[in-house]
């Protein structure tokens, strides 16, 4: 028996594991500009699952979580089909096996910077999410204090802000008020953990579901592909910062003249071998984990 895909992202799946299970599994995709390049970045789906894990585990006097087990030992054995011909090996320490939850119908977005959309509604009205902000702001300024944006998901193309009490309309009033609660909190804690390392989270998306009742973090949680990672050590308000992980790849991209339609163009070994770096230091300079401890590490 093979286990049944329920969603299909970008550069992950999820699939029915069973018995009210999920399994999620982060593929070495990596997309650019929108696109998904052809070429795999050694140990992204590795790195952006162990970061997960890290996090949950971090935040779990704050929150309970979907977390099962990330141990291949205690996966499904019909999930060893998904690795291919590497059979468990090729799927260890990408895939993790979660709880099905009753998942919001929003994004619970937190942003301690401008950067991106934030950046692009002060810039228009001075505000961020409806709410005024001190003149005077520059791109990628650090927020007097983080705020809550949630968004709602579309299913095509970007997803749209939406209010506090639009939240609200849609999850309850309080619900709307944990989530915001929990998130500010959880990023608080995230950020500050990443920039004792170096990095700064500019922002993230957390996403929260219901399990016997209880508000858990669900999903991907503080990652790069979920959050604005940048250098601390490059950032520059009034500049946009370069993205810790994904640069390499950008700056590649942008050097080829690509006009950013599919197909884009064979990502070079050396960018691929920069970029697979750069996911490994942000694990283990905010973790304080070497990626060689994590499963499926090469023995
Ligand atoms: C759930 N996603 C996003 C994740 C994808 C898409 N614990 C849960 N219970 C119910 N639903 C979800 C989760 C989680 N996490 C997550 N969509 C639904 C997603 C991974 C791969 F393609």
């Amino acid at each position: 028996m093979s286990l049944k895909l329920v969603h299909s992202g970008k550069v992950r799946e999820l699939y029915d594991a069973g018995d009210d299970r999920l399994l999620m599994v982060a593929s070495d995709r990596i997309s650019a500009f929108d696109v998904v390049l052809a070429e795999p970045i050694p140990d992204k789906g590795r790195v952006l699952t162990a970061m997960t894990v890290y996090f949950l585990e971090a935040l779990a006097d704050l929150a309970p979580s979907h977390l099962v087990t990330a141990d291949p030992a205690g996966l499904p054995a019909d999930a060893a089909a998904l690795g291919g011909d590497g059979g468990m090996d090729a799927l260890a320490g990408r895939a993790l096996l979660v709880r099905r939850a009753e998942m919001l119908p929003i994004e619970c977005i937190v942003r301690g910077y401008l950067a991106g959309s934030g950046w692009k509604e002060y810039t228009a009205s001075r505000t961020l999410h409806g709410t005024s902000l001190p003149a005077g702001l520059r791109q990628a300024d650090r927020l007097p204090e983080p705020v809550f944006t949630p968004s709602t998901k579309a299913t095509e193309g970007h997803d749209l802000n939406i209010s506090f009490d639009e939240a609200a309309d849609l999850v309850g009033k309080e619900t709307a008020e944990k989530a915001r609660d929990l998130c500010v909190e959880a990023y608080r804690r995230g950020a500050a953990q990443a920039e004792r390392h170096g990095i700064i989270v500019a922002d993230t998306k957390f996403e929260l579901g219901f399990i016997d009742g209880e508000l858990a973090l669900c999903d991907e949680v503080l990652t790069p592909d979920s959050s604005r990672f940048w250098p601390a050590d490059e950032w520059q308000p009034g500049t946009n910062p370069p993205s810790f992980d994904k640069q390499p790849v950008r700056d590649w991209l942008e050097g080829t003249g690509w006009d950013k339609r599919p197909p884009p163009p064979a990502l070079p070994a050396d960018v691929v071998r920069a970029t697979s770096e750069r996911y490994t230091t942000a694990y283990e300079r905010v973790s304080g984990r070497s990626l060689s401890d994590w499963y499926g590490a090469a023995s």
